[in-house]
C-alpha cells in the first residue's frame, strides 16, 4: 500500500469540537496502518486518527474495548495513566464521516515525546515494567469481554498458513525473488508448533489481556525528566497469550536498529537491553504468570520476530496489500531485517531445552 496524504474534512473537526480556521493540523507519518494528526485548537490539543478499515474491519470494536478498559483502570488502578478519549458532541468516542471514514481522538499528553530507539538499559527496564504493569492491572479484567479487533492477530499458526498460501498464490516474480527468505522461514516452522502447544495447554497458558503492539514507538516519555509516562495505541488490545508484549519489546527495544534498516550487518540483539527487559517485565508480572509462562518468557522474542518476519514476507509475496510502503521491495527488506534479528536472538538465547518445541 502506498503512503497517501490524508486531509481532515471540516465536519470531522467540528464534531470533535474544533473550528477549521482556529485549528492547526500536523500529520504524523509514524505508523504503518492508521493516519495520525496532531490537532491544536484554542484551548486543547488532541491526537486525531483515521482508522484503517481494511485492517480493522470492525473499527467500532476498538473503541468499545478501549472504553471498557479505560473505565476499568479508572476504577481499579487510578494511578495508571492512559490517554483519555475525546468524546464528540453527541457523546460518542468516534465519528464516521459521509465517506464512511472512521475517526477518533485522544487528548494530547503535555510534555510527552516518543523515542523510536532507547539509548540505555534503564529505559528498557522502565518500558518493560510499564507493559508488565498493564498486564498486572488488567489481570482481574475478564479477557473474554474484549473483541478480537483483528481476528487471529497474533495467531502464529494462522500467520504461517497465510505465508504458505502466499507462496502458492503470490506474485510469481516475487515468490522467485524471495527463495532465500522463504526457505529460512520454512526451516523455522517449529516456532509455529510451539504456538500450537501454548494454545493447547489452556491451564498452563491462560488467555490474558495484552496490548499486542508493545513497541518502542507506542510509549510516551516525559520530556522533562525522561521517565516513562504511558503506553499508547491500544487498537490491538485484546485477548491473547503471555508472549505477545514481551516479544514485541524484545523485537523493537533490544534491537540495534529499526525495521527499515537494510544494512543487515548492523542488525543484532543487544544483550544488556534484553536482560533489562526481562528484569523489568518480571518485576511486575512474576506473581501473575504461571510457572509455564515464566519458563517460556525468554522465547517470546523468537515467536514475535518470527511472526513479524512471516507477516512482512507474506505482504511482499502478495504485492504489498497490508503495510504502507514507499518503494518496491520494502516489505522484502523488512522481512530480511527481521530474519537477521531473529538469527541474532537465536545465538543469544539458543534452544536450551529442545523439548519445548515439541
Ligand atoms: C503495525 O500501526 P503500527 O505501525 O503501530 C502492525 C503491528 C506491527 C508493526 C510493525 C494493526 O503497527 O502489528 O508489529 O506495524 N499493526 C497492525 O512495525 O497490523
Ligand atoms: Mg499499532
Amino acid at each position: 500500500m502506498n503512503k497517501k496524504e490524508t486531509k481532515i474534512p471540516s465536519d470531522v473537526l467540528a464534531v470533535f469540537g474544533y473550528n477549521v480556521e482556529a485549528t492547526r493540523v500536523k500529520q504524523n507519518t509514524d505508523g504503518l496502518i492508521n493516519a495520525t494528526f496532531f490537532i491544536e485548537g484554542k484551548d486543547s490539543k488532541i491526537v486525531l486518527q483515521k482508522i484503517n478499515q481494511s485492517v480493522f474491519k470492525d473499527a467500532a470494536s476498538i473503541q468499545l474495548n478501549y472504553e471498557k478498559v479505560f473505565n476499568y483502570i479508572q476504577q481499579n488502578a487510578k494511578g495508571f495513566l492512559l490517554p483519555r478519549p475525546v468524546f464528540t458532541r453527541q457523546g460518542s468516542s468516534y465519528f464516521v464521516d459521509k465517506k464512511g471514514d472512521f475517526w477518533r481522538g485522544f487528548y494530547f499528553i503535555e510534555n510527552s515525546k516518543v523515542k523510536h530507539f532507547i539509548n540505555n538499559a534503564a529505559d528498557a527496564y522502565a518500558v518493560a515494567a510499564l507493559f508488565g504493569r498493564l498486564l498486572k492491572v488488567l489481570n482481574g479484567f475478564p479477557a473474554e469481554e474484549l473483541h478480537e479487533t483483528i481476528p487471529g492477530f497474533h495467531n502464529l499458526h494462522l500467520r504461517y498458513q497465510q505465508f504458505t498460501a502466499a507462496l502458492k498464490d503470490g506474485v510469481v516474480q516475487r515468490v522467485d525473488a524471495a527463495t532465500q527468505l522463504t526457505a529460512a522461514l520454512q526451516k523455522r516452522r517449529h516456532y509455529a508448533a510451539l504456538y500450537d502447544k501454548i494454545v493447547r495447554e489452556k491451564d498452563k497458558f491462560p488467555l490474558r489481556v495484552l496490548h499486542h503492539d508493545a513497541k518502542a514507538a507506542n510509549v510516551l516519555f516525559n520530556k522533562k525528566n525522561d521517565e516513562v509516562f504511558c503506553a499508547v495505541d491500544f487498537d490491538t488490545l485484546m485477548p491473547g497469550y503471555f508472549f505477545s508484549d514481551f516479544g514485541d519489546m524484545v523485537r523493537t527495544l533490544a534491537c540495534s536498529t529499526g525495521e527499515e534498516e537494510t544494512d543487515l550487518s548492523t542488525i543484532f540483539i543487544n544483550r544488556e537491553y534484553f536482560e533489562a527487559l526481562l528484569k523489568g517485565y518480571l518485576h511486575e508480572t512474576k506473581n501473575i504468570l504461571t510457572d509455564s509462562e515464566r519458563s517460556l518468557l525468554i522465547y517470546s522474542g523468537h515467536l514475535l520476530i518470527y511472526m513479524q518476519c512471516l507477516r512482512f514476507a507474506t505482504d511482499y509475496l502478495l504485492g504489498d496489500i497490508y503495510y504502507k510502503t514507499s518503494y518496491t521491495g520494502q516489505n522484502l527488506n523488512r522481512a530480511m531485517n527481521q530474519l537477521t534479528l531473529l538469527g541474532s536472538l537465536e545465538k543469544l538465547v539458543p534452544e536450551l531445552n529442545a523439548g519445548i518445541w515439541k
